[in-house]
């Protein structure tokens, strides 16, 4: 269970320091196996429930072409955005843990189809460079899949090398997407 890892991470911090500060945070949701819309729905319920966190924006589902091999499944890609008090190796092993919660199998294909892809893509307007995380997700700038959904809610976002989201949409055209009517998502 994702939450309770994440909690235990957090309780283990002494008492006296003060809470981190909350951020705002992007993530990019793909799946194209095993029901990808029940995948995203089920991936949003878990990201809801962690701790210190609070999601508040959530795009439409969108169907898009495989980029990679062409012999999968066309993809449901979405983009939620969530202010928390994790730190980013924090949010990443709950989001791992999330991936795996239905089973996730990392498979040996690179770039080959998955059930659950949970990608941090932006955190605040930090720039990291960790062997366990690059942020900002160093695929994020010329995707239809990602930029689209991002733009519905956060369509004035600067990125922390000073473009704007504006900008990278102008050169990326919205071809192979395919926008689905609103989600409900609920537990
Ligand atoms: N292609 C699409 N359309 N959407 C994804 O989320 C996605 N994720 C991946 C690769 C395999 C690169 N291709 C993708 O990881």
């Amino acid at each position: 269970n994702a939450a309770a890892v994440v909690a235990t991470n957090v309780v283990d911090r002494a008492p006296t320091a003060p809470p981190n500060k909350m951020e705002r945070v992007y993530l990019g949701l793909g799946s194209n196996l095993a029901e990808p819309l029940q995948q995203l729905r089920d991936a949003l319920v878990s990201i809801e429930r962690l701790p210190g966190s609070q999601l508040t924006g959530v795009s439409s589902f969108y169907i898009s072409d495989p980029l990679g091999p062409p012999d999968q499944p066309r993809y449901v890609n979405a983009v939620a955005a969530l202010d928390t008090r994790l730190t980013p190796l924090e949010l990443l092993d709950a989001l791992q843990a999330i991936e795996l919660e239905q089973g996730r199998v990392r498979k040996d294909q690179r770039w080959g189809p998955r059930t659950r892809d949970l990608d941090i893509l932006l955190f605040g307007q930090r720039r990291l460079a960790e062997e366990r995380l690059t942020v900002p997700h160093y695929h994020m700038h010329a995707r239809a899949f990602v930029l689209y959904p991002l733009a519905e809610i956060a369509g004035e976002l600067q990125l922390p090398d000073g473009r704007y989201l504006r900008e990278l949409l102008a050169d990326c055209p919205f071809e192979d997407l395919e926008r689905l009517p609103a989600q409900q998502v609920t537990p």
